[in-house]
């Protein structure tokens, strides 16, 4: 974009955000109540509502603008802060986001579950820059709710085909030589209600079930080594985790070796949150989030995969034959625009950022491409630094938006050459009724009025 170009689109390119930052939780529980009851279009239906009745009081400045005629307050008198005394050091021992941010917060889907103990909160990508999650905003999965673990109670065992089996404290788990290494985590069942068609209106519930964090622990290798694995004839290791789900993965131990699977204790330069398995969390780069057991307290060294519940009978990917597809672990390229993106707003034609997040659980993005119709012409985007493996990308592109519908895409290609498929070509190998890896190109319809729709393309 040239420079001039810029400076004539200034002031125009006005977003306005999607409704999941304005609508309360009152809100979001009337909208479950509804949906319990069949009611589909409410959630919609709702979500307008929270549209229109958007005042000034989300912060931005098209709800407080400059006037046109000129003496606008805002800059001709000095406010409060610019004359008075601000507030002192550790009026909080631990800081929070500003008051005019307490919308962008990870949330429940409107009606998905009825049990808030076994359901899923999802990430505001809408409202993330960069690439690392705050670590209060990364989403949940918990299968039989979340747990604060005195972590001077918790052990680690280390048993199986190993000569001398070990009970780690925490104590001795962190004072192991160490790594830190940045790296996504995404759900299995990412974007899986758009499997069939079009089904939640932002990116926030249909790509939330991911987040990037820097972990820091212990490679899973040396803990092995310690309790005298047999590295040998070890082929595979059982995960087991310490809450009353008695969730178990195994683990192929070809990952393990290379040191990339951690038993981590930080996230984000401070201890892991209980929601994400404080104590201590299993850290498998690439893998879906299923495996990585939290609040771990085991693992057993064996000969042959486990066949545990989470293998056998959930966790399978039904191919349109009728076969159940068993131990697709890996997170395949994938990437969505988060702005403009689905129940966000164009106010005005003129110049807008699209920037979104790309990843793949095979090493690092090479390319990102963009379309603004529907997938005819791609232009190549930015891809900010650093792009590491196995962790979320940043991507930019520069846009101006002439005022006539458009259909936003993003198309992801991995190191390994692999590209991000389209929902015709996934659905012709994968069907239309799975749950799992739904990895397809998302679109985003921008209409006449600048509405953002979610839609697919067939
Ligand atoms: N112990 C335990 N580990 C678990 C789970 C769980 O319910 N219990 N859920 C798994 C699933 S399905 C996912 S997607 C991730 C979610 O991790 P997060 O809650 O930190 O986002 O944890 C995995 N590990
Ligand atoms: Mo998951």
């Amino acid at each position: 974009m040239k420079h001039e170009d810029l400076m004539a689109g200034l002031g125009s390119g006005r977003i306005q955000k999607a409704p999941e930052n304005f609508l309360g939780r009152a809100d979001i529980e009337t909208v479950a109540v509804e949906a319990k009851k069949g009611r589909r279009d409410f959630i919609r239906g709702a979500f307008a509502a929270a549209a229109a009745g958007m005042g000034a009081s989300n912060g931005l400045a098209q709800g407080n603008p400059v006037p046109s005629e000129g003496g606008d307050t805002n800059i001709l008198n000095l406010p409060a802060h610019s004359t008075g005394l601000g507030q002192g050091v550790v009026t909080d021992g631990y800081g929070k986001p500003s008051q005019y941010e307490s919308n962008v917060q990870r949330r429940q889907s409107p009606g998905l579950t009825q049990t808030a103990q076994a359901s899923v909160s999802f990430s505001p990508l809408q409202s993330l820059f960069g690439i690392i999650t705050p670590s209060g905003l990364h989403f949940e999965r918990h299968h039989q709710g979340w747990w604060d673990i005195d972590p001077s109670k918790h052990r680690f065992m280390v048993n199986g085909m190993v000569s001398k089996p070990h009970v780690f404290t925490m104590d001795e788990i962190m004072r192991l030589p160490s790594v830190s290494r940045f790296h996504v985590i995404e759900c299995g069942a990412n974007t899986a209600a758009e499997w069939g068609n079009v089904a939640v209106p932002t990116c926030q519930y249909t790509h939330g079930m991911i987040s990037c964090s820097e972990f820091t622990g212990v490679p899973l290798i040396t803990l092995l080594e310690i309790a005298g694995a047999d590295l040998k004839n070890g082929k595979f290791v059982l995960a087991e985790g310490g809450e009353g789900s008695s969730m178990t993965r195994t683990i192929p131990m070809s990952l393990i070796l290379s040191g990339e699977v951690l038993v981590a204790y930080g996230q984000n330069g401070e201890m892991l949150r209980p929601e994400n398995g404080y104590p201590l969390r299993l850290v498998v780069p690439g893998v879906q989030g299923v495996s990585w057991i939290k609040y771990l307290r085991r693992v057993e060294l064996g000969d042959k995969p486990y066949a545990t519940k989470d293998e056998a009978i959930h966790y399978l990917d039904l191919q349109p034959g009728g076969l159940q597809r068993q131990y697709s672990i890996l997170q395949e390229c994938k990437s969505v625009v988060t702005t403009p993106s689905g129940g966000q707003v164009l106010l005005d034609k003129g110049f807008y950022n699209i920037t979104g997040l790309a990843w793949s659980g095979r090493g690092k993005i090479k390319k990102v491409d963009v379309s603004v119709d529907g997938g005819r012409n791609w232009r190549q985007a930015r891809l900010e630094t650093p792009v590491l493996s196995k962790a979320l990308s940043r991507f930019n592109l520069d846009w101006v938006w002439d005022g006539k519908p458009a259909i936003i895409q993003s198309r992801a290609t991995d190191e390994t050459g692999y590209v991000q498929p389209t929902y015709k070509l996934l659905r012709e190998v994968r069907g239309t009724r799975s749950i799992y890896h739904n990895n397809a190109i998302q679109s985003w319809l921008v209409q006449e009025n600048g509405e953002v729709k979610n839609v697919q393309l067939s």
